[in-house]
């Protein structure tokens, strides 16, 4: 059964390998209820990215944009890190030479015990004055719009990566070397639609990774992946510990 062999052959890959990465998206926070941003359920279906997840979007309308980053909140903060979540923090305790990438905004692989990251698109619960660009912690549901800093008054913005702006620098550079040392990527849960990040399985792959993309459907990535299964990841994930 293909499945059963691939399965078993992602297995010995992981634990012959010395150094893992491992790359999340919304997929595996859909276990834990959350909404990913494509699918049936998806959070864009209401709305398109261009109008809310954008530095123009927040400029014309911040009101809009804060409403719609409360809604996600609220949404979010009942949720709790599922079987896949915990199984990726297994993997940072097996291996030294472990490196998290995630997409996921939501916070739940902090929340799961996961402390080797980078959270490339930032984090709905992090807040940054537009002015002072100071980051803080904020977990008010909803937060009162418009929020000011404590610093210095001015607007805050949430502390996410949107579509036309670049990623954090230092991300970036953790991320590199994270793909170009590791000897196995475990892709996870992403449609492989937004770049950088749906780049990263190339970068690594041209590193000589073995990669394995884990996702219930077939992405536009697959065809580059060694090993690409089907399915749930919070079945999946756990069946490599
Ligand atoms: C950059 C924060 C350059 C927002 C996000 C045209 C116009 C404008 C931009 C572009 C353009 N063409 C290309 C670009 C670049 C753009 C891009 O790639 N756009 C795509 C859409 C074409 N990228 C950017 O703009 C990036 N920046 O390029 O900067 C630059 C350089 C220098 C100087 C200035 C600028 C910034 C990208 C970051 C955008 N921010 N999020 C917010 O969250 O509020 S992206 C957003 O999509 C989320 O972060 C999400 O994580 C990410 C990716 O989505 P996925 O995680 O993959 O989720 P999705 O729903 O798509 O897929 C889920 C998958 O899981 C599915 O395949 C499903 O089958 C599977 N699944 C479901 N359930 C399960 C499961 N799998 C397993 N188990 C399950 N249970
Ligand atoms: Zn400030």
């Amino acid at each position: 059964m293909a499945a059963g062999s691939d399965l078993s052959l992602l297995k010995n890959k992981v634990a012959g390998a010395r150094s893992l990465t491992v790359l999340t998206g919304a997929g595996i926070s859909a276990d834990s209820g959350v909404p990913t941003f494509r699918g049936a359920d998806g959070l864009w279906r209401n709305f398109r990215a261009e109008d809310l997840a954008t530095p123009e979007a927040f400029e014309r309308d911040p009101r809009l944009v804060w409403e719609w980053y409360n809604w996600r909140r609220e949404l979010i903060t009942t949720k709790k890190p599922n079987p896949a979540h915990e199984a990726v923090v297994e993997l940072e305790r097996r291996f030294d030479r472990f490196w998290l990438i995630t997409q996921n905004v939501d916070g739940l692989h902090r929340a799961a015990g996961s402390t080797k990251l980078s959270e490339i698109h930032g984090n709905i619960w992090m807040t940054r004055c537009t002015a002072c660009h100071r980051i803080s912690e904020n977990h008010e549901v909803p937060i009162p719009i418009l929020p000011t800093c404590a610093d210095c008054r001015e607007l805050l913005r949430p502390h996410i990566v949107w579509f036309g702006e670049a990623l954090f620098a230092a991300d970036l550079a953790r991320c590199a070397e994270a793909l170009e040392r590791c000897d196995v990527l475990l892709v996870v849960g992403t449609s492989g639609l937004v770049y950088p990040a749906a780049g990263f399985a190339s970068v690594a792959k041209e590193a000589g990774a073995f990669v394995a993309e884990l996702n219930l459907e077939p992405t536009p990535q697959s065809g580059l992946m060694d090993l690409s299964l089907q399915g749930r990841a919070k079945e999946l994930l756990p069946l490599l510990l």
